[in-house]
C-alpha cells in the first residue's frame, strides 16, 4: 500500500497525471482507504498536519458526476487551506475543478453512532466553504478504490471567515446559488447532501473519530466546474453569506 501511495503523493508534487491503480492491481475498497490512511503517513511524516475530514460524493449531482455512487471521506491538511481574500494559484494542480461545500467546525468530539442533531450539538460554527479538487487521475476519471486512494481528489479548501453557530441555521432548507463567471451554475439547498449535511457528517462520525477543533466538509453540493486562469466562483448562501473564490490569471 505503501508503494501506491508515493505514487500518487510523486504525482501530486510533479502535477503529473498517472494511471488508475486498478488499471494493475484489483484493488477493494478496503484497499483504497488503506492506501489513503499511507498517504496521510507520508504526508505527516513530510511535515504536513491533519486538520480535518471531507466528505465526498454525498449528493446525486457529484456521483452522477463522476460516476461513483457511494460517499466517500478524506483527510485535510493545513498545506491545502486558503484565505478567501487572495486570489487562488492554480499553478501547482492537474486539472482543478470547484464546488461549493458546507463546512463544519467542531467543538466537542464526535465518535461511533450519532444523530444529526449530536452532529449539530457537537458543532461550534458552518462556515461557507469551496473546495478546489484535482484528481491525480488521467482524465479525472477513477473508480472507487482509486478515488479513495487518492484523498478523494483533495487539493485545496477555501474556508469563508464568517459562519453561524447551527443554532441559527436550518441546513436541509438553506438555499445556496452557484455561479461561475456571473452566470448561475446551479441553485440547491443543503438537503442535496443526504438529505441534511449534519447526517452526511454523522456518516463519518461513525467510521473515524472526530476531534473537537477539526474542520470537516459536508460534500459539493452541486457538480464541480473546471477552473481556468481568472475563473470566479460566487457562492450565495440565504443565510451564511457569500464567498466568492477567484483564480489567478
Ligand atoms: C471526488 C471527490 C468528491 C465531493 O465533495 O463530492 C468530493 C471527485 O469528485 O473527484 O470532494
Ligand atoms: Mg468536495
Amino acid at each position: 500500500m505503501r508503494e501506491l501511495a508515493a505514487r500518487l503523493d510523486q504525482a501530486r508534487r510533479e502535477s503529473r497525471e498517472i494511471d488508475q491503480l486498478t488499471a494493475q492491481a484489483e484493488l477493494t475498497e478496503a484497499d483504497g482507504y488503506a492506501i489513503q490512511d499511507a498517504l496521510l503517513a507520508l504526508e505527516t511524516a513530510a511535515g504536513a498536519q491533519q486538520i480535518g475530514w471531507k466528505l465526498g460524493l454525498t449528493s446525486v449531482a457529484k456521483q452522477e458526476q463522476v460516476g461513483v455512487h457511494t460517499p466517500i471521506h478524506g483527510f485535510l491538511l493545513d498545506r491545502m487551506m486558503r484565505p478567501p481574500f487572495e486570489p487562488i494559484s492554480l499553478e501547482a494542480l492537474i486539472h482543478p475543478r470547484g464546488e461549493p461545500e458546507f463546512a463544519f467546525l467542531l467543538g466537542d468530539d464526535l465518535e461511533g453512532s450519532v444523530s444529526p442533531a449530536d452532529v449539530l450539538a457537537a458543532t461550534e460554527t458552518i462556515l461557507p466553504a469551496v473546495e478546489i479538487l484535482d484528481s491525480r487521475y488521467r482524465d479525472f476519471r477513477f473508480t472507487l478504490p482509486d478515488v479513495l486512494a487518492d484523498n478523494t481528489s483533495a487539493a485545496l479548501v477555501v474556508l469563508g471567515t464568517e459562519g453561524l453557530s447551527p443554532a441559527a441555521l436550518d441546513l436541509p432548507t438553506e438555499q445556496v446559488v452557484f455561479s461561475v463567471n456571473g452566470e448561475v451554475h446551479a441553485t440547491v439547498t443543503g438537503a442535496a447532501v443526504l438529505g441534511n449535511p449534519a447526517a452526511a457528517v454523522a456518516w463519518l462520525a461513525s467510521r473515524r473519530p472526530l476531534r473537537a477543533g477539526e474542520i470537516v466538509l459536508s460534500g459539493g453540493l452541486t457538480d464541480a466546474v473546471p477552473l481556468a486562469p481568472g475563473t470566479e466562483l460566487t457562492v450565495t448562501y440565504a443565510h451564511l453569506g457569500t464567498l466568492r473564490v477567484q483564480v489567478e490569471r
